[in-house]
């Protein structure tokens, strides 16, 4: 009896972690920190992070839950940034647990909200242009690796960005499944001041839904599970040009750091969003422009968290991460991983 009142429990257990997913929990704008609400919670504050109802996976491009996430309620917080401004954002899973998973990238847009406030603005209206994206490093491994394992995703609003409501759009696509691709989106409220002129093109102006396919390569195709970095296509459109233009993009870090840029495959267009690209792991690389981002690298590494009991799902992708590696080493394609994987879901039986 005692054992099979113990097994209850900890099947229970597992079903619950095996359910996590996740959501932006905060979102740090110089310095200032705006949290957002655990759906898996009841509890509601004033925030200028849109809540969304459900921190559970969303299937598929072209649904309205690709806009601003599931449910996404216009937020009452408004926040603060300037051109240039750096940018931490925070994924966890409900409860506080880390966020899972660790393949698929990570992407950012603008959209401006016009002369109304983003907490009346309408993100089925918005047009977007994306200020930034992170894949995969030189070395295969995607920085949502870094994400799992507790790293913000960082990032700077363009340094010529013109004053304006706008709001912020963020969303991780974990692809670990793929090609059944989760999307993850977000949307945070913030009016930047300064004089800057930066505008995007018209032609860079994206909407969602209407910017992602199913079908498109980044969401089901070539290079998502293979180690090379220049194989995988971003989805959505091109870093907007006024980001290139900024003249505050990050240096690519030096070669011999392993938060060096994501592909070799440069050409003249994507050169600029590369050096975007270049997110801030916990031990990553100095930037020349600031020394308080070094400060906090250095302060994640000398005070890394502690290290919880790893999840159902987090097992699942660190046995993930080594068969893709194994794979890449053997050179064996993406069958071994995708037998891996079955084998894996199946012990995970849900997901
Ligand atoms: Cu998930």
């Amino acid at each position: 009896m005692k054992f099979f009142v113990a097994a209850i429990a900890a099947s229970s257990l597992f079903v619950l972690q095996a359910a996590a997913h996740g959501y932006v929990d905060s979102v740090k704008i110089d310095g200032t920190t705006y949290k957002g609400m655990d759906p898996t919670s009841g509890k509601k504050f004033q925030s200028a992070i849109r809540r969304i109802s459900t921190q559970d996976p969303n299937y598929g491009a072209t649904k309205s839950h690709i806009t601003c996430g599931p449910g996404a309620e216009k937020a009452a917080l408004v926040a603060t940034a300037n051109p240039g401004s750096s940018v931490d954002i925070v994924w966890k899973t409900g409860q506080g647990g880390r966020w899972p998973h660790n393949t698929g990238p990570s992407l950012t847009y603008l959209a401006s909200c016009g002369s109304v406030s983003c907490d009346k603005f309408n993100a089925a209206d918005a047009k977007w242009f994306k200020i930034h994206e992170a894949g995969k490093k030189s070395n295969g491994q995607w920085f949502q690796q870094d994400v799992m394992n507790g790293a913000p995703v960082s990032f700077t609003l363009p340094e010529n960005l013109a004053p304006g409501n706008y709001l912020l759009r963020h969303e991780i696509i974990a692809l670990h499944l793929a090609p059944k691709a989760e999307f993850y989106p977000s949307c945070t409220q913030i009016k930047v001041g300064g004089n800057k002129n930066g505008v995007p093109k018209a032609s860079e102006l994206v909407s969602f839904p209407g910017a992602y396919k199913d079908s498109d390569s980044g969401i089901t195709g070539k290079g998502i599970y293979s180690g090379r970095a220049s194989d995988y296509q971003m989805p959505g459109p091109k870093i907007a040009s006024l980001v290139a233009g900024s003249g505050n993009v990050e240096e690519p870090a030096p070669a011999t750091t392993k938060a060096a840029a994501t592909t070799k495959a440069a050409t003249a267009s994507t050169k600029a969003a590369q050096a975007t690209t270049t997110q801030k792991a916990p031990a990553a690389t100095t930037t020349p422009k600031s020394t308080t981002k070094t400060c906090r690298q250095r302060k994640r590494e000398a005070a890394p968290e502690p290290e919880a009991a790893p999840s159902p799902e987090q097992l699942y992708s660190e046995a993930y991460a080594r068969a893709e590696s194994e794979a890449a080493r053997r050179d064996v394609g993406t069958s071994f991983v995708r037998r891996h994987s079955k084998f894996v879901r199946m012990a995970k039986r849900s997901h």
